[in-house]
């Protein structure tokens, strides 16, 4: 018999920072959750998404109003002097049980940050706004990161993606040495829009066929230096493919692109809200809250 009960996990809530570059899939991913569509309930019957302040239930109207008729959620406002505006989310996750994995009731405090932020973190501290250092800074208050990338764009392996990892590696190390329990720190490398044809089969193995293949440069100097910290890859896709169950399998993704330019200004959509069932959402937050890997 499988277990689907919850149990709360702690009575501490899994306090965690999404980031990473534009358009990298942030806010779609939050605003997934939110609306926690039918798809994504038949992948864990009785998931149950409660939002708990007036952030996280905008979040599920702004997801009536875009994601769910088809167009796109806005990207996220950059200005520095916000800091202290910027939206804070607080769900209850309760993810049901089964044989394989125990169910949790997780709190989960998020932050998303726009992704100009990632793009200054390589700046390093010298050169870096005092209004961005405050971001860095809050970085390091925090139980685990989200960090989310899409490779549309390969050449930002060694132009943007290594060197953040190295100034984030760079950061973490000193303050590790003040307050060791920094080292427990989870992090999850997460590649967005896996429904892409190509990255699609590659989902199940994001280390050795997403991330060494696609950024090879920055999966290795992650694994090499950050080894004082867990660190883990995962692959999602927030719009997932037109069908994913046995019964009615569709391997064309869900998605619909609005224009043919530079990438961060392509607008995906939603090809069929109707059949919406994202993929891999929950075991990035499953496993930044209890160290166990879920598959999906
Ligand atoms: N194909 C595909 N596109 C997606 C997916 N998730 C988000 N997008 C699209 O990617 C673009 C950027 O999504 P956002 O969620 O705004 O990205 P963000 O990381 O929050 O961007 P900033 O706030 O600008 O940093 C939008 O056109 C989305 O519709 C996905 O799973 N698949
Ligand atoms: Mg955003």
């Amino acid at each position: 018999m499988s277990d689907t009960s919850t149990k709360p996990l702690e009575n501490k809530p899994l306090d965690i920072r999404i980031f990473g570059p534009r358009a990298s899939g942030k806010t779609t991913y939050l605003t997934t959750l939110a609306e926690c569509p039918d798809g994504l309930k038949q992948k864990y019957p009785e998931l149950q998404v409660i939002k708990r302040n007036d952030e996280t239930k905008e979040l599920e109207d702004l997801s009536k109003n875009t994601l769910a008729v088809g167009s796109k959620v806005p990207g996220t406002t950059y200005e520095k002097k916000e800091f202290h505006n910027l939206n804070e989310y607080d769900f209850v996750i309760k993810i049901p049980g089964n044989k394989q994995r125990p169910g949790i009731e997780l709190e989960l405090l998020t932050k998303d940050f726009p992704g100009e932020f990632f793009h200054d973190i390589p700046r390093g501290d010298k050169q870096q706004d005092p209004d961005i250092k405050k971001w860095i800074d809050d970085l390091f208050t925090t139980d685990g990161w989200m960090i989310m990338m899409t490779d549309w764009e390969p050449e930002n392996d060694l132009l943007l993606y290594q060197p953040a990892f190295k100034e984030l590696h760079r950061k973490l190390s000193g303050k590790q040495k003040i307050n060791p329990k920094l080292k427990e720190l989870r992090i999850a490398v997460v590649m967005t829009k896996c429904e892409r044809g190509e990255l699609w089969p590659c989902r199940l193995d994001p280390d050795e066929d997403l991330f060494a293949v696609r950024l090879p440069k920055t999966y290795e100097f992650i694994t090499q230096k950050f080894t004082n910290n867990p660190i883990q890859f995962f692959a999602c896709s927030a719009f997932g493919i037109l069908g994913d169950d046995l019964k009615n399998f569709d391997p064309r993704p869900n998605c619909r692109f609005d224009y043919d330019g530079p990438p961060e200004e392509i607008e995906a959509t939603l090809r069929e809200p109707e059949q919406w069932s994202p993929y891999g959402l929950i075991p990035p937050l499953y496993w930044l809250a209890t160290g166990i890997r879920l598959e999906e």
